[in-house]
């Protein structure tokens, strides 16, 4: 039996607002307490987590002084230091303010642009003085109910202007930051801009440093949109744009469930672990979920412990699958190379011609099985537990 066992080397981490959160939903009151920050963190050091996130205001409520801020932050990072844990990733809140409820960087009003911009400046500074090296966007209030009411172009331009404001500020200051926008589909607005991650890293190649922003893709969001999310995540790593994932769990298409890691369709969720350990991604595994809602603070602690015993134990099936000699041997027939061929798909013009005129038994080719049956019956035996 293997030890899953989290520790810190796995770099398991959790928002503050994903432990911490209350319960409440559109149609019912929180259920459970607020749970102060610094006993996360100790509760989290205690089950074996890396690091934890925050938004400006899961910390500093967005009305307190700067004497209060300032003792906040204090015991906080005692905490921090107390629990060797981190603060690995910080955001603005930029969705719960009523001021924000035509958006922040795309709102029709400029006052309100401008005042996200002041906001994520000060979230930003508050970040880096946690310690944070990655900084995450999540556009939520950005979009539209009705299109009678903003210019789209008009909205994506707004969005870049204060995205490259951001960069320039945060290279003004030296800090050392990284930014990783996060798209999402709908909700809470009825559509929001840049949907997907796709969407996204277009975007990102737009701004004044595409070197410094990366993509923080988040499972339940491209499921939302009935995407697979391992390959939108595969996109991202081609270009070297993972700076962040958001781990959870959602039945496709329905509204943001974030369930426990593995909550749901158990074999996505053991293609994306696959993908992630196979290609090295050597970020933080942050786990953007929350108990479900009929759980009190202890289903809270099981929640957490579960996202990261899930994770490693498909970490795990992962190593297994990449050892299965029945499975190797038949993915070494599945994935022929063809050395010659290869090299004749880079464009010359010799090779067009070559190309042109090669004799392709096409039948042939159209005849061929390509044993998938086999290797995804053997795949599901493995994630099943019989092999
Ligand atoms: C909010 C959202 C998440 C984002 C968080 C970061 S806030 O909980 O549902 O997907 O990652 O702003
Ligand atoms: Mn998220
Ligand atoms: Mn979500």
């Amino acid at each position: 039996m293997s030890d899953y066992t989290p520790k810190p080397e796995h770099k398991f981490t959790f928002g503050l607002w994903t432990v911490g959160n209350i319960g409440r939903d559109p149609f019912g009151e929180p259920v459970r307490p607020r749970i102060p920050p610094t006993r996360i963190v100790q509760k989290l050091a205690e089950l074996g987590a890396w690091g934890v996130n925050l938004h400006d205001n899961d910390l500093v409520p967005i009305d307190a002084t700067p004497a209060e801020r300032d003792r906040i932050v204090r015991e906080f990072k005692q905490a921090l230091h107390d629990h060797n844990m981190r603060l690995v990733m910080g955001t603005t809140n930029l969705f719960s303010d009523p001021a924000f409820k035509d958006g922040a960087f795309t709102s029709n009003d400029p006052k309100v642009r401008a005042y996200a911009l002041q906001k994520s400046m000060h979230a930003i500074d508050l970040a880096v003085e946690l310690g944070a090296e990655i900084y995450v966007f999540w556009g939520g209030r950005e979009g539209t109910e009705t299109d009678a009411a903003k210019d789209p172009v008009q909205a994506l331009q707004w969005y870049r202007e204060c995205m490259n404001f951001l960069i320039h500020y945060v290279k003004d200051q030296g800090y050392s930051l990284k930014f990783a926008l996060e798209p999402k589909p709908n909700e809470p607005r009825g559509d929001i801009f840049l949907p997907t991650v796709g969407a996204m890293l277009a975007f990102i190649e737009t701004l004044d440093d595409p070197s410094m922003c990366g993509v923080n893709p988040e499972v339940a969001h491209e499921h939302m949109a009935g995407l697979n999310f391992t390959h939108a995540v595969a996109q991202a790593i081609e270009r070297n744009k993972l700076f962040h994932i958001d781990l959870n769990a959602q039945k496709l298409t329905r509204y943001d469930q974030d369930f426990r890691f593995g909550a749901e369709d158990i074999k996505g969720a053991f293609f994306l672990v696959k993908l992630l350990e196979d290609n090295g991604y050597n970020g933080p595994r942050h786990f953007d979920a929350h108990a479900y809602r009929t759980e009190d603070e202890e289903g809270v602690w099981e929640f957490a412990k579960g996202c990261m015993r899930t994770y490693l134990i498909l970490k795990e099936k992962a190593e297994r699958f990449n050892q299965d000699p029945e499975i190797q041997e038949l993915l070494s027939q599945i994935r022929q190379w063809d050395v010659e061929l290869q090299e004749r798909m880079h464009y010359s013009r010799e090779n067009a011609a070559w190309l042109k005129a090669h004799p392709f038994d096409r039948a042939a080719l159209g005849a061929q099985g390509y044993h998938y049956e086999k290797l995804d019956q053997l795949t599901m035996e493995l994630l099943l537990g019989v092999r």
